[in-house]
C-alpha cells in the first residue's frame, strides 16, 4: 500500500442499535384488565375509551419502532458496552480513546533519550479512535490468516504473533475488515487498519507526561525479566487507560513511513508521504527498558520478519 494521498483517520464511535419491540402483547394483556364483570354501561365506556387511546399509543409505537430501524436486524451484532468493541470468536477486544491534545516526542533532558524524538510536537487527534486492549495474538492471527508464523510457538496462542512483516500485518487488517463486513458487523467507511505512531504514543502515554507510562517492571516483558521469550497479553499491568504491553513484549508495527519530526502544533499526523522503513513503537522482551519509553522510536523495513515485531489493531476510517 503507498501512503500517497493518505488522510489521517476519521475515526467514528460505535453505531450499532438495539431494536425496541413492539408492545403490542402487553397493551393487549392491559386492555383485557379493562373487561371486568361489572357490567356497568359508564365502565364499558371508560374502558372502550382506554382500549382505544392504547391502541392509538400501541400504533404510534410500533410506527416509531419500525422507522428507527428501517434495516433488518435479525443479523445484526450485540450492542456494545459503552468504550469497548469485541469481535466475540476472536476474543479481541478494543478500547474506545477520545479525540484530544497531547505532546509528542521526548525533551532533549529525558535520560536515554534519541534525538529523532524531537523536536516535540504539540499534536491534536481531532477524531476518536479504537485500539486493541492488547498486541494482536498468535490464536487471533492464525484464526484470521490460517497460519501461525511464530518463533515462540511454545509461550502458547495467547502470546503475541511474531515474524509477521507490516506487510502482513496490513494484510490481516484487510481480511479482518472483509470477513466483518461480510458478516454485517462493520458498519461501512470503517475499516481494521494499524494505528498511526501519533495515535499508538497517545494511547501509550494514557495521559502521562514523563519517560514510562508506569514502573517499567511492573508494565513491560523487556530483556532483564522476560527469561528470553514472549509472554501471553495481558499478564503485566495495564496502563491508565486499560492498554496491556504496549511497552514491551513485542514491537507494534504503525502504519506511518518513519520521518522527522518537524516541532510545533500538528494535526492528525500520519508520517512522510513515502520512506524507507515502517514504524514500530515501544520496544520488546528483547531489548533494554529505555525502549519502552512512550516517546522511543523504532522501524524496519515493510517485508522484515523478526521475532520482536508484531501488531495492534486499529479501528478507523476505509481509505
Ligand atoms: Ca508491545
Amino acid at each position: 500500500m503507498s501512503s500517497s494521498g493518505f488522510e489521517p483517520y476519521a475515526l467514528k464511535s460505535a453505531r450499532w442499535g438495539q431494536r425496541v419491540p413492539p408492545r403490542t402483547e402487553s397493551l393487549r394483556h392491559t386492555v383485557g384488565i379493562g373487561s371486568d364483570r361489572t357490567g356497568g354501561c359508564a365502565w364499558r365506556l371508560l374502558a372502550a375509551a382506554v382500549a382505544t387511546l392504547l391502541a392509538s399509543v400501541a400504533a404510534t409505537d410500533l410506527i416509531a419502532a419500525t422507522a428507527a430501524t428501517p434495516v433488518a436486524v435479525a443479523s445484526a451484532p450485540r450492542p456494545p458496552e459503552p468504550g469497548r468493541r469485541v469481535i466475540d470468536d476472536l476474543n479481541l477486544e478494543l478500547i474506545h480513546v477520545a479525540a484530544g491534545s497531547f505532546t509528542m516526542g521526548s525533551p532533549h533532558d529525558e535520560p536515554e533519550r534519541n534525538k529523532a524524538e524531537g523536536p516535540r510536537m504539540q499534536v491534536t487527534l481531532s477524531r476518536e479512535f479504537w485500539l486493541g486492549k492488547t498486541e494482536v495474538t498468535q490464536a487471533q492471527y492464525e484464526a484470521v490468516m490460517g497460519t501461525n508464523p511464530s518463533t515462540f510457538k511454545t509461550a502458547g496462542k495467547d502470546a503475541p504473533v511474531e515474524r509477521v512483516s507490516w506487510i502482513d500485518a496490513m494484510a490481516f487488517c484487510r481480511k479482518l475488515t472483509e470477513r466483518e463486513r461480510a458478516a454485517g458487523r462493520l458498519p461501512e467507511g470503517e475499516a481494521f487498519t494499524l494505528p498511526t505512531e501519533a495515535q499508538w504514543e497517545y494511547a501509550c502515554r494514557a495521559g502521562t507526561t514523563g519517560s514510562y507510562a508506569g514502573e517499567p517492571d511492573a508494565m513491560a516483558w523487556h530483556d532483564t525479566n522476560s527469561g528470553g521469550t514472549t509472554h501471553p497479553v495481558g499478564l503485566k499491568r495495564p496502563n491508565a487507560w486499560g492498554f496491556h504491553d504496549m511497552p514491551g513484549n513485542v514491537l507494534e508495527w504503525c502504519y506511518d513511513w518513519y520521518g522527522d519530526y518537524r516541532g510545533g502544533a500538528v494535526k492528525d499526523p500520519s508520517g512522510p508521504e513515502r520512506g524507507h522503513y515502517r514504524m514500530a513503537r515501544g520496544g520488546s522482551w528483547r531489548t533494554d527498558a529505555r525502549l519502552g519509553r512512550s516517546a522511543a522510536r523504532s522501524g524496519g523495513s515493510a517485508g522484515r520478519l523478526d521475532y520482536t515485531i508484531g501488531f495492534r489493531l486499529a479501528l478507523g476510517a476505509a481509505r
